[in-house]
């Protein structure tokens, strides 16, 4: 009998206002079964203290990472496209479409997290000027001119690359930024789907359950 899918997060997060509940990207993955409908369990490494299990399974010291049947897959995409392989709802089998949705998971991560992720990251410091920018409008012009024209990013419909690429331009400050109306709209329709909410609320509940056991425990 195989097991089954094990998506593996941190045992806690902060929380609060601004806090990572709901971004953690083990969302990603809940999100990706959840509309796929394939069978998982979560579990955790300690937050606190990355030790060599978990850098055995994740060598950056972050989560998520996959375990499926022997297999451990860390990097959100990677697992993401892991995941992929198992559902059409995830990644047509045509090969165009197959192709449309790999390019477009790369670029979700390539393109437009490579520069959305220091881009918010340098804005923490508060200072008027942040040097990634232009980089950034330039980023969300461009996909604003892509998502003008189509609903999805590829296949016609909704696949793994809406699911990633939403969930990189759903962070507060992305979505606020730039003047971006169809892509405004196209992260209101991805993130509308009954999956996502699943996903997130999910997150969100199983974080705060952490506090209550760290609470009893201080
Ligand atoms: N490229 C990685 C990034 C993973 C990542 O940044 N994970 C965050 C949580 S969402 C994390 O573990 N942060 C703690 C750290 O970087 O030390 C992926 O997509 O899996």
């Amino acid at each position: 009998m195989p097991e089954p899918l094990t998506i593996w997060t941190y045992d806690w997060v902060p929380g609060g206002e601004g806090g990572p509940r709901g971004y953690v990207r083990d969302v990603r993955l809940r999100w990706a079964c959840e509309e796929a409908g394939l069978d998982y369990a979560v579990r955790s490494v300690p937050f606190d203290d990355r030790g060599p299990a978990h850098l055995a399974r994740q060598p950056f010291g972050q989560i998520p990472f996959l375990e499926d049947d022997g297999i451990v897959i860390f990097e959100s995409g990677a697992a993401l496209l892991h995941l992929a392989g198992k559902s059409e709802v995830l990644m047509p089998r045509d090969r165009r479409g197959a192709a449309e949705t790999l390019q477009w998971i790369v670029a979700a991560l390539n393109s437009m997290e490579m520069v959305s992720v220091p881009w918010w990251f340098i804005g923490l410091s508060g200072k008027a000027d942040n040097p990634l920018e232009g980089w950034m409008i330039s980023r969300l012009e461009h996909l604003e001119t892509v998502l003008a024209a189509r609903d999805w990013l590829a296949a016609d419909r909704f696949t793994a690359a809406d699911l990633l690429m939403a969930d990189v331009l759903r962070v507060p400050k992305v979505r606020r930024f730039g003047n971006v109306p169809a892509l405004a709209a196209y992260v209101e329709r991805v993130c509308s789907r009954p999956a996502f909410a699943k996903a997130r609320d999910d997150q969100v509940a199983y974080f705060a359950a952490a506090d209550a056991r760290r609470e009893s425990a201080n």
